[in-house]
């Protein structure tokens, strides 16, 4: 076996890494012959409940488990890493504003993106832990990791609409293909029915009640996360975990020729997002596994519209951490 990979995962007691870690471990992200070393961060509170975690994935007995670091200091957590998986984040509590959530969150990333200066020179960081793509934008300007080293998911968004896609037009999954969710990973992302295709054809020959796909699908997508936690009482972590998985799996591989997928990174200025913002575009990941932007995908007036609204939000967001970015 070769050198083992190494895995930051903050919030590593939390739900969604109860859904991940163990996918990881097994060998199913980065393969069955590649060990991995999880550098599991906690904040002080949770070490004890991340200690019970760290005795389950021992007593699996992987073969592809090469050790396990549990610490409360990103520091500790990112030295030498390959990838960090930035889940860790307080949570909105009631009444909560989002702004407060940004403020509350902020600081946390400002100290990972200066920690994350330890990693290995081929980091990648992923940020899931909410409001992501502004927690991704702190890190990122606090680090001297290269920006393009920097992403947040978006990944679940793209699943969940695709899956409705595939439901509506009673075609499996694996029909629906360039399903593009634009901006931020908040209520306000604007999931792009036009630019998607079933079986290689736009979505809209194949679904053409548009009065469903403008007012139904669009919202379906964007509260899919508040409907989870009313129906569970929890928030989505299986789910979350398993596009954790898609995301990264994304970055690696090479994307098949007839499709893209959806991930928040850092602007360049294509489709006049403000260079610099961390905003969901629709990538592809080339051969030497670098990713580039899809260019040229038409919008709407209407589609235009959805993707202004969102865009100014994550300027809002940016401005509400201005001092710490
Ligand atoms: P949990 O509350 O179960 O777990 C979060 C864990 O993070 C806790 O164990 C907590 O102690 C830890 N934590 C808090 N501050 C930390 C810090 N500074 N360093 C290290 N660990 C820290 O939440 P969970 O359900 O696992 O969700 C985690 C995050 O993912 C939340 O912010 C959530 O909103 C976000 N999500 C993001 C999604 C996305 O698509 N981007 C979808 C799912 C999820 O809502």
């Amino acid at each position: 076996m070769s050198n083992p990979i190494r895995v930051a995962i903050s919030g590593a007691a939390g739900q969604i890494a109860y859904s991940i870690l163990f996918r990881i471990a097994s060998g199913q992200l980065f393969g069955k012959d590649r060990p991995v070393h999880l550098n599991l961060l906690e904040i002080p509170q949770a070490m004890n409940a991340l200690s019970g975690v760290a005795m389950e994935l021992e007593d699996c007995a992987f073969p592809t488990l090469a050790g396990l670091t549990l610490t409360d200091q990103a520091e500790v957590a990112f030295d030498g890493i390959h990838w960090a998986l930035l889940i860790g984040s307080r949570p909105r509590g009631p009444g909560m504003e989002r702004a407060d959530l940004i403020r509350i969150n902020g600081p946390i990333f400002v100290g990972q993106g200066k920690a994350l200066n330890r990693s290995a020179d081929d980091v990648r960081v992923v940020v899931v832990g909410n409001p992501c793509n502004t927690n991704c934008l702190i890190a990122m300007n606090n680090s001297d990791v290269p920006n393009d080293r920097f992403s947040a998911m978006m990944r679940l968004d793209q699943n969940r609409s695709k899956a409705l896609l595939a439901g509506k037009s009673h075609l499996p999954i694996t029909a629906v293909s360039h399903m593009v969710v634009w901006g931020n990973h908040s209520n306000r992302q604007y999931p792009d029915f036009e630019n998607a295709r079933i079986n290689g054809r736009p979505a809209t020959e194949l679904i053409t009640d548009t009065a469903w796909l403008r007012e139904s699908f669009v919202a379906l997508v964007q509260e899919r996360g508040a409907a989870v936690i009313k129906a569970r009482g929890l928030s989505s972590a299986a789910s979350a975990a398993n596009a954790a998985m898609d995301h990264v799996t994304a970055l690696i591989e090479p994307t098949a020729d007839n499709d893209c997928f959806s991930a928040a990174v850092c602007s360049h200025g294509a489709y006049g997002v403000d260079a610099g913002l961390i905003f969901g575009l629709p990538l592809r990941t080339r051969a030497n596994g670098t990713q580039e932007v899809v260019e040229g995908l038409a919008l709407s007036p209407w589609a235009q519209e959805k993707f202004n609204i969102v865009l100014n939000e994550l300027r809002t967001e940016r401005d509400v951490v201005k001092d710490l970015l």
